[in-house]
């Protein structure tokens, strides 16, 4: 096996003296300074960064506004719905949501939008087939910053509307053209100062959680056991691992083999994984693909109903369903490039 090999470029820092300040060697000060992670407050996040480093779910704009209109909402017991996506980062952010609001006492649910059916994001069927089961308020997550047409039809057909999202805004002439949601959570758009906008929807929703809970006076410990499917969203959707998202991947990893989702367990377990070393690339390429499997409406909801699921014999069940869809995804991609080499090979290098 090739030995792999590092660069190091060199820069003019004092790697001795910001060895010496944070107790690493000369080398690893040199790396990271070839990161770019300048000053020694950053140094030292990078190095040792953990939760309470996180910045502040406050910074976020209408975040205030968000948690005003859903602790009135939760506390009227008006019903709510939760609008995903159904690649990784909607599954896990509709997970993290439908807890947290079922933990504050709300009367919620959630949907899929089908994208084959009806396209990307929320639709109009959702936003009808809402109105229709009397639902007050929609939250969305991973998805809704670009629905303007179906959010302005659902506040002509009366709903209150929360959009929570990371995906960027669209422009007309320079202009952001937002939906007109009673609060956006989003920290792409431009009146947004959020210190790092690079977070997935999983971690919007995350941050709404916090706040949420600190409006219910409930335990931030209480969010953090939730960590994991916010480390798992920000791998899976290909977030940079810098900054914020360096440290929720950290200590996700690290808690994930405690987590509460005994559905997690089971996918962690049926593919042979050890749940206390869990790494990175085995959320990326092994149980992000199975809670994402073929990217079908059919495969979501079953990994949702997965991670949701408390009897042990159902998630034993479902956690071997994804996995073989997954292992039948594999082996039609397979064959498929099999069939493309085939090909190419008989059409373009006939000898
Ligand atoms: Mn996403």
């Amino acid at each position: 096996m090739a030995a792999e090999q590092w660069m190091l470029q060199t820069k003019r820092a004092d790697f001795d003296e910001m060895a010496k300040f944070h107790h690493i060697s000369p080398v690893t000060a040199r790396i990271i300074r070839n990161r770019e992670v300048l000053g020694r407050e950053a140094v030292e996040k990078y190095l040792r960064g953990g939760l309470g480093d996180l910045y502040s779910p406050c910074l976020l704009k209408d975040m205030d506004r968000a948690i005003l209109i859903l602790k009135e909402k939760i506390l009227q017991l008006k019903p709510i719905r939760i609008v995903g996506d159904y690649d990784i980062d909607g599954v896990c952010s509709t997970y993290l949501l439908y807890q947290a609001l079922k933990e504050t006492g709300a009367v919620v649910d959630y949907e899929i939008p089908d994208r084959i059916k009806d396209g990307y994001g929320i639709n109009e069927s959702i936003i009808r087939a809402a109105y229709e089961d009397g639902i007050d308020t929609i939250v969305t997550c991973d998805n809704g910053i670009a629905a303007v047409e179906q959010i302005s039809l659902a506040k002509k057909l009366g709903m209150t509307v929360i959009i929570t999202d990371h995906h960027d805004i669209r422009k007309d002439d320079g202009q952001e053209m937002l939906p007109p949601g009673d609060a956006i959570v989003n920290p792409k758009q431009e009146a947004c100062s959020y210190p790092f906008p690079e977070i997935c929807g999983a971690m919007v929703a995350f941050k709404l959680i916090q706040a949420l809970y600190e409006a219910f006076g409930i335990s931030k410990e209480k969010s953090f056991d939730m960590v994991e499917f916010a480390a798992i969203a920000t791998v899976g959707d290909v977030m940079k691992l810098q900054d914020e998202n360096r440290i929720i991947v950290k200590e996700g990893l690290k808690r994930i083999g405690n987590t509460k989702s005994l559905g997690l367990l089971k996918l962690i377990e049926k593919n042979n994984l050890d749940k206390d070393h869990i790494t990175a690339y085995q959320i990326g390429f092994v149980i992000g693909p199975c809670l994402n499997a073929g990217g079908r409406l059919m495969t979501a909801k079953l990994a949702l109903s997965l991670l949701l699921c408390q009897d042990e014999e159902e998630a034993d069940r479902m956690a071997v369903e994804l996995k073989d869809l997954n292992d039948q995804r594999k082996d039609m991609t397979k064959s498929g490039t099999d069939e493309a080499v085939k090909l190419v090979e008989e059409h373009f290098f006939q000898g």
